[in-house]
C-alpha cells in the first residue's frame, strides 16, 4: 500500500471512530472524545459531558460558625468534580438585588424592627427564586443554597418572635412553592459557633458581629431551638450533623448524606 493508500485507510478508521467515543473515569464521569482528521493528521480533544440532575435543590442550614459555607463550597466541588453542573448561591443574596437588601439586612447600625427584616428577607427570596434558583434549575444544575426557608423560620420564627402561620406562608409565596429535596443543618453550641464567626467577619464588621450576629445569647439559643424542632418535623427533608472538629469528617458526612438522593 502506497502512502496516498495508508491515509486512506487512516481517514476512514477515523471516520468510524468520529461519532464519539464515551469513556468513563472512575468516579463515573463521562468525557466525548472528539477525533478531528484533516489531510495532515487528527487531533484528539476530550470534552467533559456534565450530568444532569432534575430539580435536585439543596440546602445547608446552621447558626453562626457552623461552617455551612466552606462546606457548601466543598460539595460543589465535589458535585462537579463527579461531573454534575452546580451553581452555589445563598439567601439572603444571589442576585444583585438580593445582595444589595442583604447588606441593608446586616448592616450593624441599621434600626430595622423584626416585620421589616422578614419582609425584606422574602423580596430578596422571591427576586432570587425566579431569577437564578428556577432557571438553574430547569438546565438540569444542581442548585447548593446555604439558608433558606428553614433560616426564616429560626431566626425571624424562633429568634425574633414574629408569628409561625405567617413566616410558614411568606416562605411559601416567595420560594414559588420551591421545597428542597434535602437540607443539611449543621448543629453548633451558639456560644462556640458566635466566637468563630465573629472573628471571621471582624474586617468586615466590629467586633460584635454583623447586626444578627450581635444579637444575645438568648436569641441564638433560640434560634438553634428553632432548627431543631424544623428537623423534628420534617425528619424526612433535613437531615441533623452535629459540627465536627475537622471540615474533612463534616464533609465525609455531608457527601453520605446527598449520595443518597444522587
Ligand atoms: P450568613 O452569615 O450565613 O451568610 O447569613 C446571613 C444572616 O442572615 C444570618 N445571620 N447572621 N449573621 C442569618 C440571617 N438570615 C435570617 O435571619 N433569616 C433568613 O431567612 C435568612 C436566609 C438569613
Amino acid at each position: 500500500m502506497g502512502l496516498f493508500g495508508f491515509t486512506n485507510r487512516l481517514v476512514q478508521m477515523i471516520d468510524i471512530l468520529k461519532n464519539e467515543i464515551k469513556i468513563k473515569n472512575r468516579r463515573g464521569c463521562k468525557y466525548r472524545c472528539h477525533i478531528i482528521s484533516g489531510s495532515y493528521g487528527f487531533l484528539f480533544s476530550l470534552e467533559k459531558t456534565m450530568k444532569k440532575h432534575e430539580n435536585l435543590f439543596i440546602t445547608i442550614e446552621g447558626g453562626e460558625g457552623s461552617g455551612k459555607t466552606t462546606q457548601s463550597f466543598l460539595l460543589k466541588k465535589y458535585l462537579e468534580d463527579s461531573g454534575y453542573e452546580v451553581l452555589l448561591t445563598r439567601e439572603p443574596g444571589g442576585t444583585v438585588l438580593a445582595e444589595n437588601i442583604r447588606d441593608i439586612l446586616l448592616s450593624p447600625n441599621l434600626n430595622l424592627i423584626a416585620l421589616s427584616e422578614l419582609f425584606l428577607l422574602e423580596a430578596a427570596r422571591a427576586q432570587h427564586i425566579k431569577n437564578l434558583i428556577l432557571p438553574a434549575l430547569k438546565k438540569g444544575k444542581i442548585v447548593i443554597c446555604d439558608r433558606f426557608i428553614d433560616s426564616t423560620v429560626a431566626y425571624q420564627g424562633y429568634g425574633r418572635k414574629l408569628d409561625l402561620q405567617l413566616i410558614n406562608s411568606l416562605n411559601l409565596v416567595a420560594s414559588f412553592g420551591l421545597i428542597p429535596i434535602l437540607t443539611i443543618y449543621i448543629d453548633v453550641i451558639p456560644s462556640k459557633g458566635l466566637e468563630i464567626a465573629k472573628k471571621n467577619n471582624s474586617k468586615v464588621y466590629n467586633a460584635c458581629g454583623d447586626r444578627i450576629e450581635s444579637e444575645s445569647m438568648q436569641f441564638h439559643n433560640d434560634v438553634r431551638k428553632g432548627y431543631i424542632e424544623q428537623a423534628r418535623k420534617y425528619p424526612k427533608r433535613i437531615k441533623v450533623i452535629k459540627s465536627q472538629v475537622t471540615l474533612d469528617r463534616t464533609h465525609a458526612l455531608i457527601k453520605n448524606i446527598v449520595g443518597a438522593v444522587l
